[in-house]
C-alpha cells in the first residue's frame, strides 16, 4: 500500500487551500472543499474495508451511496491543511443507509468533516445530473466579491452582467452566469437545498454577505472559476466609485460568446 501522504489528491487539496487561504479567501476557519474521488484511486492508499469509525450526516445522500470524498474538517484552518493534512482533512465514504459517513482517513484528533456538508453534498447530487463529470465543491470567502455584494444590487442578471463587463475573459469562463441566495442561515440542510436548487442553473452561487460556491471537475477549474469572478469583482470594487469613461458594450460581450461559442444566458445580456 502506497503512502497516502504522496496520494495526488492530497497533494491537490493541500496546495488549493493554500493558494486559496494566501489570496485570503478563506480566514481562521473559513471555507471548505469536497472532492470526489475514484475508489480505484484512493485504493492504492487505503484499505477500504477499513472504517475508523462512522459520523452520521444528518441528511439522506441516497444518490451518493458508496461515493467517496475527500472534504476539510469543521472548525479547521486552510491556514494548516499544507502542515496538518491527516488532522484538517478527512476522506469518507457515504454508508449504504445513505445517511452516515465511514471515515476511511483523517480527522485523527477526533473531529469530522465541514459543517456544510449538506450543502456540499447536495450540490453533487444536483451538479451531477447536469454534468457527470462534476467531482468538486468548494465553498470560501473572497473579499473582493463580498465586499460587491454590500454596494451591487444582489440580482443575479445585474450582478453577472457587471462581472462580465469588467474582464475580457469572464462571459467565456461563466456564460451561465452568477446564481445568488439571500443571506440565509449556514451549516444547515435549507441553506443546503436552496445551493442544489440554485446549482441545477448554475455553477457559481453567491450566498448573499457570506460568500461563494463554485464546482468543478477538478480543483483548478472550481477555483478558476471562484478566482474570475473574485478577479472581476476586485475590478469593479477599484472602479465603482470613479467615473466609468469606458465599458465593455453588450454587442462585444455578445461578439466574445459566439467567438469562444458558449452558450451565454441571454436573459443576462439584455435586460
Ligand atoms: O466552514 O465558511 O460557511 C466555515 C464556513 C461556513
Ligand atoms: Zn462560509
Amino acid at each position: 500500500m502506497k503512502d497516502i501522504l504522496t496520494a495526488p489528491f492530497v497533494e491537490e487539496m493541500k496546495e488549493t487551500t493554500a493558494n486559496m487561504y494566501h489570496w485570503g479567501w478563506d480566514e481562521r476557519n473559513g471555507g471548505n472543499i469536497s472532492y470526489m474521488l475514484h475508489e480505484n484511486e484512493v485504493a492504492e492508499y487505503l484499505d477500504l474495508n477499513h472504517v475508523i469509525r462512522t459520523i452520521p450526516t444528518g441528511f439522506d445522500a441516497t444518490d451518493l451511496i458508496g461515493k467517496l470524498f475527500i472534504v476539510t474538517g469543521t472548525g479547521k484552518y486552510f491556514k494548516n491543511v499544507k502542515r496538518d493534512p491527516v488532522n484538517n482533512l478527512g476522506i469518507i465514504r457515504i454508508a449504504q443507509d445513505g445517511t452516515t459517513a465511514e471515515l476511511l482517513w483523517g480527522y485523527e484528533d477526533g473531529g469530522k468533516f465541514t459543517s456544510e456538508l449538506p450543502a456540499h453534498l447536495m450540490t453533487h447530487m444536483s451538479r451531477r445530473k447536469v454534468n457527470p463529470e462534476n467531482r468538486v465543491v468548494m465553498h470560501c470567502h473572497p473579499t473582493h466579491t463580498l465586499a460587491m455584494n454590500f454596494v451591487h444590487e444582489l440580482d443575479e442578471a445585474k450582478f453577472t452582467h457587471t462581472l462580465w463587463q469588467m474582464c475580457t475573459e469572464c462571459i467565456v469562463v461563466f456564460p451561465d452566469g452568477v446564481g445568488i441566495l439571500p443571506w440565509m442561515l449556514c451549516g444547515n440542510n435549507t441553506i443546503g437545498e436552496a445551493t442544489a436548487e440554485k446549482m441545477k442553473d448554475f455553477r457559481v452561487v453567491i450566498w448573499a454577505l457570506h460568500g461563494i460556491y463554485g464546482v468543478g471537475k477538478d480543483l483548478d477549474e472550481a477555483f478558476g472559476l471562484i478566482e474570475t469572478v473574485e478577479k472581476a469583482a476586485q475590478i469593479y470594487m477599484l472602479t465603482c466609485n470613479r467615473p466609468q469613461i469606458n465599458t465593455i458594450q453588450n454587442h462585444q460581450l455578445q461578439e466574445l460568446a459566439e467567438a469562444f461559442g458558449v452558450n451565454y444566458r441571454k436573459d443576462f445580456l439584455n435586460f
